[in-house]
């Protein structure tokens, strides 16, 4: 399952993806050939799917879908109807965790991972290394010397990015262990530390931090827990395990007088930690992760310890305000801190409404209604904009001119029959443009001129160089029509790298020309990346922080945004989005 149906429930992709799976897994463990085929076949049918799938279930119309078998229809069904399938855990649970591990490396497929397994017993990237070492995988039949070179440039590149995890794949898994150590009645305070605390935009491994009298009753509790696969290291006050989808985690138990010093230690980042001794040492003390102590040699002795409740307290001792998570990365957060200058970091409740969405026009999931009855009455937003694609995304179903015309009548009538209930909201009228590789816009100014909000984005020719890239979306960037640059380096983080892009020269660019840049808060993109911003807000350019909605759970990811502009030291006044409707209104009118 991918990170987001963890925490929003099925769609088609992900059903396909786990049907996908599972004639993979079949595979490795023997099964015959046209029961795993039967998988695949059925994962295409769910991808080539033309209607809703949670409709063609409810209805009970999966069984007319071509490419279904009874057997693969049930289990789809089962995933739709209670978001799981017993089969498919079971399965996992017999694949030994390696394995899963293994199937990651490009190149594998399920019958040589099948052939490994059987004739050189290999179930994990170790062994496998080791054997294309030994040069043991090469005299396989169907492997030889060029496969296996492959093989060990595959497992160094894992290394490189799947040792990291998107945040929402890690808060989705660290959540419910949080509550559960929390739960525990030896447990006096509990947090999550590391990069995770600190909403880096990709994350290494979860450190878990608790403080108790009981370390060994907690620890013992901790290993038992439903997400926990395997445990790599037990040792008192330390442990790290396996959970699930390969992701890593420590905890660590200190007692609750050095908590505060312990999470401020293990929330890092390393290099804030660093300058946080180099100052304790100027004042003539020492900074560690059990206490801070009067004393001028490296030191655990209780009786010198300057005691802190909170990690608020040590900042205090050393002088400085306190630097709230998002900040702690060693970029000017000390200067500010001790000179009393920290900015007012935005909320994300502060948040009125989303500038880029999609609905079920292009390759969003609800209808115009659906979409604005939820963003109203659920989470009571202000304004929430319809920018569905334009006709060169084609894959994505854009919309041509007469389309888009007739959304822009449906969306005026649908506000002023909600207006009728209640005037606190509005749909705005919207398009995400392509920005074409020549640079001019997918539609002409004329229809961009009678929208609310136009975001430009590039979604195509993506290997163009930097120099053609930079001018191309500058060239956007001038329109007197676009309201904001969408998605700015194309990143889908650990998936694939940004496109050569100067984005210091679009920054200017917008600063000169009024336009705006959004901060797309969908976890895999993250774009404009934080470290950009405070050269963007210091050249006066505003921030807007979209979730780029495709289905109305996405609204979810205005926290996580929040949380990436709170990294940048971003205020509400940096944030467009922060405006009630009637200033939103105004700007959008005067740009
Ligand atoms: P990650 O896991 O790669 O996403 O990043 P972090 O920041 O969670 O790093 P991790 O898990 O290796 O260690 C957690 C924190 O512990 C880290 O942010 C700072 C602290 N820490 C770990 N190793 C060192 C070290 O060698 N020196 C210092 N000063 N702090 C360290
Ligand atoms: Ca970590
Ligand atoms: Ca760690
Ligand atoms: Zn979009």
């Amino acid at each position: 399952m991918t990170e987001l149906s963890m925490l929003f429930g099925m769609n088609p992709q992900d059903v396909a993806e786990i049907l996908e799976e599972i004639g993979v897994l079949l595979e490795i463990q023997g099964e015959n050939p046209f029961k795993t085929r039967a998988y695949s076949n059925a994962a295409r049918a769910i991808e080539k799917l033309e209607e809703p799938l949670d409709a063609l279930v409810r209805e009970n119309r999966l069984k007319d879908v071509r490419g279904l078998g009874s057997s693969t229809r049930e289990k789809v069904e089962e995933l739709v109807l209670t978001g799981n399938l017993k089969f498919y855990e079971d399965l996992k649970a017999k694949t030994p965790p390696g394995i899963f591990e293994i199937m990651e490396i490009p190149g594998l497929g399920p019958k040589k991972i099948k052939a490994l397994k059987e004739n050189l017993d290999i179930d994990s990237i170790e062994k496998l290394k080791i054997a294309c070492e030994s040069g043991k995988v090469a005299q396989l039949s169907g492997f030889g010397a060029k496969t296996e070179k492959k093989i060990l440039e595959g497992i160094e590149l894992r290394k490189e990015f799947s040792a990291r995890h998107s945040m929402s794949a890690a808060w989705a898994i660290a959540t419910p262990i949080i509550e559960a150590l929390r739960a525990h009645e030896d447990t006096l305070r509990c947090e999550i530390a590391g990069s995770l605390r600190r909403y880096k935009e990709t994350i290494g491994d979860l450190d878990f931090l608790v403080s108790t009298k009981s370390p060994a009753a907690i620890g013992d509790y901790f290993v038992e827990l439903e997400a926990v696969k395997k445990v790599l290291l037990k040792g008192e006050t330390k442990i790290s395990v396996l959970l699930d989808r390969g992701i890593q985690a420590d905890l660590r138990m200190v007692s609750d007088k050095e908590f505060p010093f312990a999470l401020n230690y293990f929330t890092g980042s390393k290099e804030h930690n660093v300058e946080m001794r180099r100052r304790a040492i100027q004042k003539g003390l020492r900074l560690n992760e059990y206490g801070l102590f009067r004393s001028k040699q490296e030191t655990r002795d209780q009786s010198l310890l300057v005691n802190c409740h909170t990690e608020e307290e040590i900042y205090a001792q050393l002088g400085l305000d306190y630097i709230v998570p998002e900040m702690r990365e060693d970029r000017g957060e000390f200067e500010d801190a001790e000179k009393g200058q920290l900015p007012r970091l935005i909320e994300w409740t502060e948040i009125r409404g989303s500038l880029h969405n999609h609905s079920n026009w292009s390759d969003g999931r609800e209808t115009l209604e659906e979409i604005a009855r939820f963003m109203r009455d659920e989470l009571g937003l202000s304004y929430w904009a319809i920018t569905d694609h334009s006709k060169s995304s084609f894959q994505a179903n854009g919309l041509d001119e007469e389309r888009l015309r007739r959304q822009v009548e449906e969306i005026r009538k649908l506000n002023s029959a909600l207006r009728k209930e209640d005037d606190g909201f509005e749909l705005l009228t919207g398009t995400e443009v392509d920005i074409l590789p020549d640079g001019t816009l997918d539609f002409d100014d004329d229809l961009l001129a009678e929208l609310d909000v136009v975001v430009a984005s590039v979604h195509s020719s993506f290997t163009q160089p930097e120099k053609k890239m930079t001018e191309r979306i500058i060239s956007a960037v001038k329109n007197p029509n676009v309201t904001m640059v969408g998605h700015l380096t194309g990143r889908l983080l650990l998936m694939r790298k940004a496109y050569a892009v100067d984005q210091k020269a679009v920054i200017d660019a917008c600063a000169k020309h009024g336009t705006w840049i959004e901060l797309n808060c969908n976890p895999r993109r993250f774009d404009m990346d934080w470290r950009l911003w405070r050269y963007a807000v210091s050249k006066g350019v505003k921030c807007v922080i979209n979730c780029d909605a495709h289905a109305n759970d996405h609204a979810a990811f205005l926290r996580l945004g929040a949380h990436q502009a709170r990294k940048a030291g971003l205020r509400s006044k940096d944030v467009i989005n922060t405006l009630s409707l009637a200033d939103l209104k105004k700007e959008l009118a005067s740009t």
